[in-house]
């Protein structure tokens, strides 16, 4: 079995989604925008559209289909994984995030970079509508702990940071896990991999919508696991055949994206993770 795809299947782009109706360009509430009940409940085995679902509790009975997701689309959405990441959690999380990003400019700044691109990211010329938050390793406490300091977090969303960072990161672990076990490979040692977070902020108004909201991008770690939007889409993905590919938003759910790091030939996979 191998991961045998080439970079730009792996490509994914935001576009701002098309509105419906906007009363106020100022507002980004989801109200105001259209709803895509494509995936309104999530039942295990179900699929949302064609991209597969893979249910995080029925292992090794998903290892097939885990593995063909990889092999045909580079990406999929999980269900049943709030074992590890509990849905209030995820919630919590979200309103955290919300006020870290509201945070004046100044404070966003000290969230400086551990490596180029890790911290904050202002928006630029050529990804104007896009701002993010970074974290270098959120399974360091350290690294936590810090870019808690640096935007002055109140105990509460110290806490809530912390245990999300925790809670996603074993989960990737296990993600990883589950690929490496259906291509063959027990006990893979991910403990130890830097695991960056990043909260991404797209700031659109009348005349934005339908651009780009970041550029068209591979990412370049190994697994991306994506909390978007339980209802704003715009994410799109390329398919084998250069076709993007638009993913909609499916409450309760995790986009998983493989990164340059896992589409690499099978023989390099091996050396590289030996
Ligand atoms: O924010 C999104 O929905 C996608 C973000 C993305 O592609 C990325 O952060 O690499």
């Amino acid at each position: 079995m191998k991961l045998d795809l080439p970079n730009t299947f792996l490509a994914k782009q935001k576009k701002l989604p098309i509105k419906r109706e906007v009363q106020n360009p100022e507002i980004q509430e989801s109200r105001n925008f259209q709803r895509k009940p494509a995936c309104s409940k999530p039942m295990a085995g179900s699929e949302s559209k064609g991209l597969p679902m893979i249910d995080m509790q029925d292992f090794p009975g998903q290892l097939a289909k885990l593995i063909e997701a990889c092999e045909e689309w580079g990406c999929f959405r999980i269900v049943n994984f709030q074992n590890f990441v509990p849905q209030s959690l995820m919630q919590d999380m979200k309103g955290v995030i919300r006020s870290l990003l509201d945070l004046p400019i100044e404070i966003k700044r000290r969230n400086v970079d551990v490596i180029a691109g890790s911290g904050y990211m202002a928006p630029s010329k050529i990804n104007p509508l896009y701002e993010a938050l970074g974290l270098y390793d959120m399974a360091s406490a350290q690294d936590v702990d810090a870019f808690c300091t640096q935007l002055d977090a109140a105990p509460h969303q110290r806490q809530t940071i912390l245990r999300y960072a925790r809670a996603v990161n074993e989960l990737m672990m296990d993600i990883g896990h589950k690929i490496g076990e259906g291509l063959g490979l027990k006990g893979v040692p991910f403990k130890g991999w830097p695991c960056q977070f990043r909260i991404n902020k797209y700031t659109f108004t009348n005349e934005s919508v339908g651009s780009s909201g970041v550029q068209l991008h591979t990412d370049s770690s190994f697994l991306t696991v994506l909390q978007d939007d339980e209802i704003i889409g715009g994410l799109e993905v390329m398919r084998k055949s250069g076709t993007f590919f638009a993913i909609d938003p499916c409450p309760e759910t995790l986009l998983v994206n493989l990164g340059d790091i896992a589409a690499v030939r099978k023989s390099f996979y091996y050396l590289s993770l030996l």
